[in-house]
């Protein structure tokens, strides 16, 4: 039954500093997660919240002017109210300054001290307020915190230590024993760096003489608890430990989520710290890259925070979080640009989703009754789309356990577009002249409403509120139902429930003229773009003849993957090779109007003479022909 059961957390912020993009991204993946399991039907357990002890916190309240327990407040409710906004459904959201979560922390450090981990002892050492932590020399750059680049405190006093050397063998055991405990592998493999260094014991108090803000140790109140030893406790407080039936439900699968910056508190001091107490580690540790902003790290001093609220107002809640899901690859870094974020509104949303529920819907609505037609098995022969939709099944399913989630939305656009394709060669507005193809039209408008469903149940856990308005618009007024097991047969969609047109899901984004320019740089920019040719004179281009052709017929030529035989119209029929054939079929090329450069040179490729050469581009999905926005004359000359 393990795998029944779902247990995420995300770090708890601390409230030093208002929510921005790199909280809401981690937040969400969480949120993506945990929906995906209550999907599947698994018992889900989903926990957030704010990191509230400690120096810096006391230091901003100074600041502020309140105590940290008021600062603490202020800001912690802004986390609090952000996440429903965001459509985040967290089943718990913890605070440090909570009572149980001070019981527990106090329990827990009792336990530890009464069994000998925890002694008294002398420390000197460097002390990055930002990290909350003590620096070893060589860990510095030039003398200064290699994350904050601040020079720390240097610091000698009497505090606590937890003996954390001591479990050093057991820890890489444990890692090296079972691969997945941290993830993806290039963080594994820089936790057993750390590691590859004796492990010093861990200071994990703080003297009231120089900090009153934190929990009080149960065994000398003379000190408080070091932030990082009380905080990573949460994700144990948060499923009521010891005692919470909770506790045993979710504890043996815990998964934690967390960005690279909190590597070693998560992947050493934490495993130590539960076996320390008695407590089984948690089963994984997912660590994801940092977004930065244009390239550069975010920062308040460089004005370039980025708010979630903001982006959500602008742009909508769904388009932010397919954004941000689909432009990180999970583990890696990623740069944030407004541009980048339109482009993906534009050409994912607008275009390929919005439109193919539009048209469909249109046609259902226009060529039917109004209601779901019912299928004529024998009609439809063909098999594309079910076997699509079992394809995109698979490989959501597949990248939900290994968190590559931007390749999931890969896939869902991948059933997307064999649904568009699908549209373009049934043709139904031709089926719906001639009342002989009723029932082909009625099953083919049927399959195609059910490739809508489909598609909205794989993107509730990214787009709930987009999946919820496209099942709105297929008579399923109740979106619950619509599990991942009503997805494992073709076929779900009832027959004869109500149609009804919604609104545009999502509009385009207008980009102003000046703004064109970043916003293909950006793109550009992303794609790792070829270097410009040397410029050339407009005499020199002139010299190129491009004109408008049309495909009269296509087939392979033998033995070759890639290339096609076209026969096309420009000012007469001739013959152009083309190498498409691993993205287009011969009967995709018919008809079709493209730019071709008439007069090179002809060449001989693999026997067959091509005269002229077909234009066409990359995208992620292979090549794409150029086209034109009206339909031009065959044979015109392109300027
Ligand atoms: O470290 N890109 O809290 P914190 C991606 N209280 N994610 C980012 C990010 C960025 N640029 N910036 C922040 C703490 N994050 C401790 C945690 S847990 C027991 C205690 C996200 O407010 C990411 O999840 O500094 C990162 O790990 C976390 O915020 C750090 O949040």
């Amino acid at each position: 039954m393990k795998d029944r059961i779902f247990y995420i957390t995300t770090p708890i912020y601390y409230v030093n500093a208002s929510p921005h993009i790199g909280h809401a991204y981690t937040t969400i993946v969480a949120d993506v997660l945990a929906r995906y399991h209550r999907l599947r039907g698994d018992k889900t357990f989903f926990l957030t919240g704010t990191d509230e002890h400690g120096d810096k916190i006391a230091e901003a309240a100074k600041k502020g002017g309140v105590t940290p327990k008021e600062y603490a407040d202020g800001i912690s409710a802004q986390f609090r109210s952000l996440w429903p906004e965001l459509a985040v459904t967290n089943d718990r959201f913890i605070r440090t300054t909570d009572a149980d979560h001070v019981a527990t922390v106090r329990g827990i450090l009792q336990k530890v001290y009464d069994s000998g981990d925890i002694y008294f002892g002398e420390y000197e050492g460097f002390y990055c307020v930002g990290c909350e932590r003590f620096y070893m020399e060589k860990e510095l750059l030039d003398g200064k915190c290699p994350q904050h680049e601040t020079v720390p405190e240097h610091r000698k006093e009497s505090n606590y230590f937890f003996r954390m050397g001591k479990y050093q063998e057991w820890l890489i055991n444990h890692i090296e024993t079972h691969p997945d405990f941290i993830r993806p592998e290039r963080y594994k493999n820089e936790a057993l760096a750390f590691l590859r260094e004796p492990l010093e014991d861990l200071c994990i108090s703080r003297p009231k003489s120089r900090l009153t803000w934190g929990i009080d140790l149960p065994f000398d109140e003379n000190y408080v608890t070091y932030v990082w030893f009380d905080a990573l406790i949460n994700y144990l407080t948060g499923v009521g430990y010891p005692e919470g039936e909770n506790f045993g439900t979710f504890w043996p699968v815990a998964q934690h989520l967390i960005a690279k910056d909190i590597l070693k508190p998560h992947g050493i001091y934490w495993p130590t710290m539960l076996k320390a107490a008695g407590i089984e580690p948690y089963q994984h540790l997912n660590v994801h890259g940092y977004w930065n902003v244009d390239q550069s790290k975010m920062s308040k001093s460089l004005g370039n925070v980025v708010k979630p609220l903001d982006l959500k107002d602008k742009y909508g809640l769904d388009p932010f979080r397919y954004f941000l899901l689909r432009d990180m690859v999970f583990g890696l870094d990623s740069s944030f640009s407004e541009e980048a974020f339109v482009q993906r509104i534009n050409s994912d949303l607008a275009n390929d989703l919005g439109n193919l529920v539009s048209r469909t819907m249109q046609m259902a609505i226009k060529y039917g009754d109004g209601r779901v037609p019912t299928p004529d098995a024998a009609a439809f022969a063909e098999q594309a789309l079910p076997e699509a939709a079992a394809r995109a099944l698979a490989e959501v399913e597949s990248c939900f356990t290994t968190l590559a989630l931007h390749k999931a939305l890969i896939a869902i656009w991948e059933f997307i577009n064999v649904t568009n394709k699908t549209i373009v060669e049934k043709e139904p507005w031709v089926l719906a002249k001639d009342p002989a193809n009723k029932e082909r039209l009625a099953t083919i408008l049927y399959h195609l409403l059910e490739a809508l469903r489909v598609t909205a149940v794989l993107i509730t856990p990214f787009m709930p509120g987009s999946a919820a308005k496209i099942l709105a618009q297929l008579g399923i007024a109740d979106p619950a139902g619509q599990t991942f097991e009503t997805l494992r047969a073709w076929g779900g969609l009832p027959a004869g429930s109500a149609l009804t047109k919604g609104e545009t899901l999502f509009p385009r984004v207008e980009v102003k003229k000046e703004e064109d320019k970043p916003a293909a740089a950006a793109v550009a920019a992303k794609a790792e773009v070829p270097a410009i040719k040397p410029e050339i004179a407009y005499e020199d281009f002139q010299k190129i003849d491009l004109r408008v052709a049309k495909v009269l017929a296509a087939e392979r030529v033998p033995k070759s993957s890639k290339l096609l035989k076209l026969s096309v119209e420009i000012d007469g029929e001739r013959t152009v090779v083309a190498g498409m054939g691993k993205d287009y079929t011969p009967e995709e090329m018919v008809g079709k109007q493209i730019v071709v450069v008439a007069n090179l040179k002809p060449a001989k490729l693999m026997g067959v003479e091509s005269r002229g050469m077909l234009l066409a581009t990359d995208t992620e999905e292979g090549l794409t022909l150029l086209g034109f926005d009206k339909p031009p004359k065959t044979g015109a000359n392109i300027h």
